[in-house]
């Protein structure tokens, strides 16, 4: 099971209650106010860790509820703090807070669904309202697009958690109520009252999975998208002649011989009308939206009827329809299945009608080009590191 989105109601802890409490020993039987403070609630807090690749767990467990407090207690001793939940998330996870919830949670160090809502169209698109990301798409730019789902278009955006083993606090504990002994005043000797715990931050917030890949592979159904990721690293995504073969995003780490790396990012297919959500639609263009370069994969030797040049210019229509943006990303168009006997004449043609395009010959399935195309990406993604 592959999930990516999730919908999570996160609550810290309450602090403890303070104690309202006078000592009494034999000695000492006035010992004056002795209530001790409530200990803090725990935090809810999320860690990213690469060696998760999805938010399933929060599928499952949609509930994120940090530890109490415990209350004060008497002869001046404090309770004990609530643990804090931490939370793992895959790296690339980013947290929008939902409307329903309370304000914003720290940062840096009611009644719910009891399982989370999947949320599957690519209409609720949250729009980014963090600096230097104010772009909302325009997925209902055509009459049959989508209707946006209602209420869930403007979400902030709290948290984007990219590097290993970053936390963010989601819900801060409360604070542990002061006990009596600390109103205790010249005149006022007998304090008997207490502060109660504060209450822990609470929301509901959607996790997002935007995975974080230096190279994203976009292609039709059956262009060779899988294969090529088995031949160019350990990722062993299934390969097979009939359309949506891959049904989420597969990664696969390429290796140099001086043992640098790259990952690619295999995405299922798309096909025309993507943005209307036909196929497997704008669903999981989410996992190259952060890769640094786009291979588009094109079946050069036509085989399911196609054209690659129509192909081709139907990709960048798609990519454009779900983000703009994505077309100004570095991008490398691969022509795969040369081994068949129509590829040649297809890609004399694809020059002839987009002359600008360079596209990288290939027969993915008979590991032909895959050394030239190991080296033609990394030195695509070297530049646009430093560019
Ligand atoms: N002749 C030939 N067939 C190939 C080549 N590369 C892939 N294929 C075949 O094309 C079919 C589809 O390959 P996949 O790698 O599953 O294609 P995909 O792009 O991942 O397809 P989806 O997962 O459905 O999007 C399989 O039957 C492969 O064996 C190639 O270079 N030459
Ligand atoms: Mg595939």
């Amino acid at each position: 099971m592959f999930v990516d989105e999730v919908k999570v109601h996160g609550r810290a802890g309450h602090g403890g209650k303070g104690c309202v409490a006078f000592l009494r020993e034999t000695y000492r039987p006035k010992g004056g106010p002795s209530g001790g403070n409530g200990g803090r609630g725990g935090n809810v807090i999320l860690q990213a860790d690469h060696d998760l690749n999805n938010l399933v767990a929060q599928f499952f467990s949609p509930r994120l509820i940090a530890e109490d407090g415990k209350p004060g207690l008497g002869k001046g001793m404090d309770g004990a703090a609530g643990r804090d939940l931490v939370v793992k998330v895959p790296c690339g996870t980013l947290v929008w807070r939902l409307p329903s919830s309370e304000p914003a949670p720290a940062g840096e160090p009611g009644e719910e669904p009891e399982r989370a809502t999947l949320l599957t169209s690519s209409s609720h698109r949250p729009v980014m309202r963090h600096a230097g990301s104010e772009r909302a798409v325009e997925l209902d730019l055509e009459e049959e697009a989508a209707p946006a789902a209602s209420g869930e278009t403007n979400l902030d955006l709290v948290a984007d958690l990219t590097e290993n083993g970053r936390q963010f606090v989601l819900c801060k504990g409360g604070r542990g109520g002061l006990g009596n002994r600390n109103f205790a005043t010249a005149r006022r000797q007998t304090p008997r009252f207490a502060q109660p715990g504060e209450a822990g931050g609470e929301g509901d917030y959607l996790f997002e999975l935007r995975i974080i890949v230096e190279v994203g592979l976009v292609g039709y159904p059956n262009a060779g998208k899988s294969t090529l990721l088995t031949a160019i690293s350990q990722a062993r995504p299934k390969v097979a002649s009939y359309p949506f073969t891959t049904l989420h995003p597969q990664v696969g780490i390429v290796e140099f011989a001086d043992y640098s790396r790259l990952t690619v990012c295999d995405v299922p297919g798309l096909i025309e009308g993507a943005h209307r959500n036909v196929g497997l639609g704008h669903e999981f263009l989410r996992h190259i939206e952060r890769c640094k370069l786009i291979v588009l994969m094109l079946d050069m030797a036509g085989t399911d009827g196609r054209n690659p040049w129509d192909d081709y210019k139907q990709l960048l229509r798609e990519l454009e329809l779900y983000d703009p943006e994505l077309l100004k990303r570095p991008r490398l168009v691969v022509a795969n299945k040369m081994d068949e006997a129509a590829a040649e004449q297809n890609l004399k043609k694809f020059k002839r009608r987009i002359p600008k395009v360079s596209a990288l010959p290939m027969a993915a399935a008979f590991d032909e080009g895959i050394e030239n195309f190991k080296k033609v990406i990394r030195k695509a993604v070297q530049s646009a590191e430093k560019g």
